[in-house]
């Protein structure tokens, strides 16, 4: 294992939720010209393309991951190519394929070029119907029902496989649903918990593809990249745990994030119509205790609902209006 630092980074799926504010981050931290965007098909933002390298990287060829690393002089990746819960459900085998066959070749590029780190978040589709729903433990039932939850499982113990069979390493979060204003979500099942907050200031309405009562977990973007930055940085001989990490912040149902809007714009009118999103929110945890990333490697997210709402209107009233 390694205690080289990380200097030069790709970041995979760029043009994504998470990515495109990821890569922006980093370029702050570690330099505009350490951190490549690595895209698919989707173009990257202007403020990607403007500040640093972008270079196309299908995760899926592993020629393409290659070459980039090569020419780059790549230490780490960040993993953030994914086929998402509702889109991989439409798509099941295009979801393992590059949720698993393409994070094989990230771990096997990392393995055989002795890159220092390899992140790749899992998410709360790891757990399913079985698992308590309720502070759900580090410790429980992984038996998920979708495609993306079956690859998220996977990808988690082939990443600790990777670890402790090669030295690879590799670390990951079990992401909640993530709420930002800078891209707009990639065919998730938390989608509703930010297309609602786009329709409340562009049309004042919403119709929400959950019902009202439907609690799950959520984490505003500051949190979600603070965090998987510090567990990047953290000491690898202070984790127990490497590929599968808990991590919460917020938790709220449709109905609860709709009347904390209405608080900034009182004249919302949500209404609920459940689509097939709503089996998969139904089978996921409410709350999470996430005790161990908070003793491993010191998570503390800063943001609560009011506060992350708050936030989320003035940044997209800024960029709507
Ligand atoms: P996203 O769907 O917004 O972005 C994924 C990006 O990957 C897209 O730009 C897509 O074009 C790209 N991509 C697809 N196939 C590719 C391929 N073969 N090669 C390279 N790029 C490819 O996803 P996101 O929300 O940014 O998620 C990033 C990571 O975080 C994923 O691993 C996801 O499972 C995890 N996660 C996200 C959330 C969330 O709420 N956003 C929650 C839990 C976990
Ligand atoms: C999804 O809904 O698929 C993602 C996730 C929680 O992993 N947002």
């Amino acid at each position: 294992m390694s205690d080289r630092p990380m200097k030069r980074i790709l970041v995979t799926g760029s043009a994504g939720q998470i990515g495109s504010e990821l890569v922006m981050v980093l370029r702050e931290k570690y330099g505009n010209d350490n951190v490549v965007a690595g895209i698919n098909r989707t173009q990257p933002s202007e403020r990607i393309k403007n500040s640093g390298p972008v270079e196309v990287c299908d995760i899926r060829k592993r020629e393409q991951l290659d070459d980039v690393v090569d020419r780059y002089d790549i230490d780490t990746i960040y993993n953030m190519a994914a086929i998402l819960s509702a889109v991989g459900e439409q798509k099941p085998l295009l979801a393992w394929d590059v949720n698993m066959n393409g994070f094989q070749n990230v771990l096997e590029c990392a393995r055989e070029k002795e890159l220092v780190r390899v992140m790749n978040p899992s998410s709360i589709a790891a757990f399913g119907p079985e698992t308590p729903r309720i502070n759900t433990p580090q410790e429980t039932v992984l038996k998920p029902r979708t495609m993306y939850g079956v690859t998220k499982v996977a990808g988690e113990l082939l990443g600790d496989y990777y670890f402790r069979k090669f030295g690879v390493d590799v670390r990951g979060v079990r992401y909640p649903g993530i709420i930002s204003s800078e891209t707009p979500p990639g065919g998730g099942t938390t989608d509703y918990a930010v297309a609602i907050f786009y329709e409340a200031i562009k049309h004042g309405r919403y119709e929400c593809f959950v019902r009202e009562d439907t609690v799950l977990p959520m984490m505003y973007m500051p949190d979600a990249l603070k965090g998987l930055m510090d567990l990047a940085e953290a000491p690898v001989e202070k984790l127990e745990h490497h590929c599968d990490f808990n991590l919460a912040s917020m938790s709220f149902s449709a109905g609860e994030l709709a009347a904390e809007i209405k608080k900034h714009i009182p004249e919302l009118e949500v209404t609920y119509k459940p689509d097939f999103r709503q089996a998969i929110a139904d089978s996921w945890p409410q709350s999470i205790d996430d005790s161990a990333a908070r003793r491993e490697w010191g998570w503390e997210p800063s943001f609560d609902l009011s506060s992350m709402t708050k936030d989320m209107i003035e940044k997209l009233s800024a960029k709507l209006l």
